[in-house]
């Protein structure tokens, strides 16, 4: 692994200081927060999530979105109800089938701003709340690619029916534009290139194929951002590696003189999150030239290691000046931290297929 600066501000935000949106609910989350930069700020969509308060009897506390009200809702259930299997932190699974019924917080996005990159203070207000039937479990890990002077936001949209993508413009964010879901259940960590390639948008992807598959990353192609074809498996897990369970797409890709360069995440077996970096052909990003061995970060700090969800650093946006990359990622799906790498370490870290 290369050289890697973390901030002696980080964690750069906490649950503790954000005062929660709902009443009777708490903030136990601001991480995975996409990055953007506008008129000389530097802004954090974070994925804020919210968790019903009361567990203290021993019962176990769920909760959903309600589109029509504009409130979260709470739903307590049993903890030795049988028909549930209780764990994981993060939801509630059917024990027989396995499948996910509910989470155990509430996730919507909400902006903090800063103009050092390193203290950031965090809007009352939600940007973007849960909005229809396919949100009603909240809106999680947005990422921002700037395409000319319109920020486009992709971001996972969560309901009992699955896991599918919204997508969401501005220009100034303050106004918003919905725009629907771009790609059906199960698809998640799908991020927009910031330019057309040969006329055509590209964005990557993150299908979970149910029968036969596994949780991979694809790349998909657009004349208009909606409208989404061309699917290609881009890149895969590697056995008993860092990158052997599942993996996604991470920041927005950047483009440098090689290609372009995705630093994407992936869990091994265990649910351990790194961030890793791939390099995919400037005209043809569905070519897949080199990729790192192993992971460029890892979970190592205490607030990387422990919280909600413990062992993972994961990436949503970052932002490069001259040779630094500045990656803002969620630690242990609790928080914010930054840590600065140099792109050429990166690059060096890069092993061609041959
Ligand atoms: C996974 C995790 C959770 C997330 C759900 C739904 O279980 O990534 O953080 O809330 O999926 O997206």
């Amino acid at each position: 692994m290369g050289h890697v600066y973390r901030y002696e501000e980080n964690p750069l935000l906490t649950p503790s200081g954000i005062k929660p949106l709902w009443e009777g609910f708490e903030v136990i989350g601001a991480f995975n927060a996409g990055i953007a930069r506008m008129d000389g700020q530097i802004l954090m969509l974070l994925r804020v999530a919210e968790r019903p308060l009361g567990s203290e009897d021993g019962s176990i506390l769920t909760a959903y979105f309600e589109p029509a009200s504009g409130k979260a809702v709470s739903v307590r259930l049993d903890s030795s109800d049988a028909r549930y299997d209780f764990s994981d932190a993060r939801v509630v699974k059917d024990a027989r089938t396995g499948s996910t019924v509910y989470l155990t917080s509430i996730s919507y996005l909400r902006l903090a701003r800063s103009t050092d990159g390193r203290h950031f203070a965090v809007d009352d207000q939600a940007f973007l709340l849960p909005a229809s039937e396919l949100e009603t479990f909240g809106v999680e890990d947005p990422r921002i690619t700037r395409i000319g002077d319109t920020y486009c936001i992709t971001y996972s949209a969560v309901s009992s029916k699955g896991v599918g993508v919204g997508l969401a413009s501005t220009r100034d964010f303050v106004r918003t534009q919905r725009h629907g879901l771009i790609f059906p259940p199960e698809n998640k960590d799908v991020i927009l290139f910031p330019e057309s390639i040969g006329g055509l948008y590209y964005a990557l992807t993150r299908p979970v194929p149910k029968a036969i598959g596994q949780p991979e990353i694809w790349i998909s192609e657009s004349p208009d951002l909606l409208h989404w074809g061309n699917h290609r498996f881009l890149m895969g897990l590697r056995e008993d590696a860092w990158d052997s369970g599942r993996i996604g797409g991470g920041a927005v890709p950047l483009r440098v003189e090689a290609g372009w360069l995705e630093l994407y995440h992936a869990a091994d077996r265990n649910d351990r999150y790194c961030m890793g970096a791939v390099l995919l052909d400037a005209d043809d990003p569905g070519k897949v030239l080199a990729r790192t061995p192993g992971p460029i970060l890892e979970p190592e700090t205490d607030y990387e290691l422990h919280g909600f969800f413990g062992g993972v650093v994961f990436s949503c946006g970052v932002l490069l000046d001259g040779d630094t990359i500045r990656m803002y990622y969620g630690a242990a799906d609790t928080s914010m931290a930054c840590a600065e790498l140099s792109l050429s370490d990166v690059l060096a870290q890069l092993v061609f297929d041959t």
